[in-house]
């Protein structure tokens, strides 16, 4: 298998058998003739980018119906508003600039930028998210980020002084067409910043569930920075922050114009040099399984009531990986309501609205949004008070 990046040749090392398109939650009478693939990855042993065997087609992916809604979270809505903010105080800070979001999903980045009348314009394919941030007062074209998008941009409204993307480049295969684009559109000084889940966070905290299908790349600084350099730009700064269990914001200039920050050489050189920890993780991915699957089915056993909690994109890769259905979680509990009154895909797992969790409470709950923990404990304080235990199974399995 040749790298999608540099052609370079990849070694597998991972196989999570046959998967779902993991945001295609299912109406009931839909459970037929689903969509599967096989997922597996690997990492490219020259610019060591990890990346998918197959590539899904990207309308079957993200369209009208795709359920994600970035402000579900009151931690990510105040992230995005932090971004808008520093944007605000420092590249966008000139005459009449303008920015442009890859992914702007419900508008959770670009409504403070909108309020603040700077020039902007989302681009993100799922109409039903975009229909939300036009109704937030943002500006939106409903189109896949591509050369082509990059050219019609460009004739309209001029070259950019930011493009920003969050949790949406490494979804795209296609990123030699993406990085055209924002070479064409990108002004002279202008700063391309990408923020997306870190491959040294993952490898640490053995978080296999990141592996689904949106997530076609998983980053790291090395092979960023040999993306990057491939298409003739330069990462000039990264900052480690702790969103999504460990992101990392990546700016990116044209070469010289700014100075390189060292914290870019400082985590690029605690990056793996010995491919055997793709191994390592993989065998422990599946250790945590047969974990899981051991612990639920004695709960089950024993009469106890487990019920899940967050019906993540991440839940996809665990339900289906450990081949957990209705049996041993019968609902999970989410806030989303394009996802409510339907099934997990794949697994077939009734989505309810956190209401139904209180009702009556479960003695535990598999906590699949992991990454939110804080928030979601803090609102269900009353579980706890009832006797509730939550499970978790980052960075292994255990009981809290
Ligand atoms: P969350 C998605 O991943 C898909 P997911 C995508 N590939 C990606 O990279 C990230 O988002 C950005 C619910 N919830 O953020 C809402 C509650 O019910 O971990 C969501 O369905 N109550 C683009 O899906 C889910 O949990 C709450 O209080 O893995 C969280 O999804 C909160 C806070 C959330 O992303
Ligand atoms: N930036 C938000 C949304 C992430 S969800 C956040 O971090 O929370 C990923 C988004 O990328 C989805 O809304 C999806 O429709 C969008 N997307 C996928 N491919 C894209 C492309 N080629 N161009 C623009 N947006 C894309
Ligand atoms: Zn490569």
């Amino acid at each position: 298998m040749k790298c999608r990046i540099c052609s370079g040749n990849v070694s597998k090392f991972f196989d999570l058998g046959p998967q779902p398109i993991s945001d295609a939650f299912l109406l009931p009478s839909a459970r037929e003739n689903e969509f599967l693939y096989r997922l597996q990855v690997g990492v490219c042993e020259s610019c060591m980018m990890v990346q998918q065997a197959e590539e899904i087609p990207r309308q079957k992916m993200f369209h009208a119906d795709y359920p994600y809604r970035s402000s579900g979270s009151a931690l990510m809505r105040k992230h995005f508003e932090a971004v808008a903010r520093r944007f605000l105080a420092t590249e966008l800070s000139g005459r009449d600039p303008f920015i442009v979001e890859i992914g702007s999903n419900d508008g959770v980045m670009l409504k403070t930028i909108s309020e603040a009348g700077i020039r902007h314009l989302g681009v993100d394919p799922s109409g039903g998210a975009a229909e939300a941030s036009a109704e937030c007062g943002v500006r939106v074209q409903v189109d896949f980020f591509d050369e082509t998008t990059a050219g019609t941009i460009l004739a309209r409204d001029g070259q950019a002084d930011v493009i920003y993307s969050a949790n949406t480049v490494s979804h795209i295969s296609y990123l030699d067409s993406v990085f055209r684009g924002v070479d064409k559109l990108l002004a002279e000084n202008g700063v391309f910043v990408i923020e997306d889940r870190y491959l040294g966070d993952i490898l640490e905290q053995t978080a296999f569930d990141q592996i689904y299908d949106e997530h076609f790349y998983l980053f790291s600084v090395r092979s960023v920075q040999a993306l990057v350099q491939l298409h003739g730009l330069e990462l000039s700064d990264i900052e480690h922050l702790p969103v999504h269990g460990g992101t990392i914001r990546y700016t990116i200039s044209r070469p010289g114009r700014r100075v390189v920050g060292p914290e870019v050489g400082r985590l690029r050189a605690s990056e793996p040099v010995d491919f055997s920890v793709f191994d390592d993780f993989a065998r422990r991915a599946a250790d945590i399984r047969d974990e899981l699957v051991t612990l639920l089915a004695r709960l089950r056993d024993e009469g106890r009531r487990v019920v899940g909690y967050g019906a993540t994109a991440k839940s996809a890769t665990i339900l289906n990986y450990c081949g957990i259905g209705p049996d041993l979680i019968p609902y999970i509990c989410d806030s989303t309501p394009g996802k409510q009154g339907r099934l997990t895909p794949g697994s077939h797992i009734p989505v309810l609205a956190p209401e139904s969790f209180a009702d009556p409470y479960p003695d535990y709950a598999l906590l699949f949004a992991w990454n939110h923990a804080e928030e979601i404990m803090a609102k269900e304080q009353a579980f706890r008070q009832h006797g509730g235990q939550w499970i978790m199974y980052v960075p292994g399995v255990h009981i809290v």
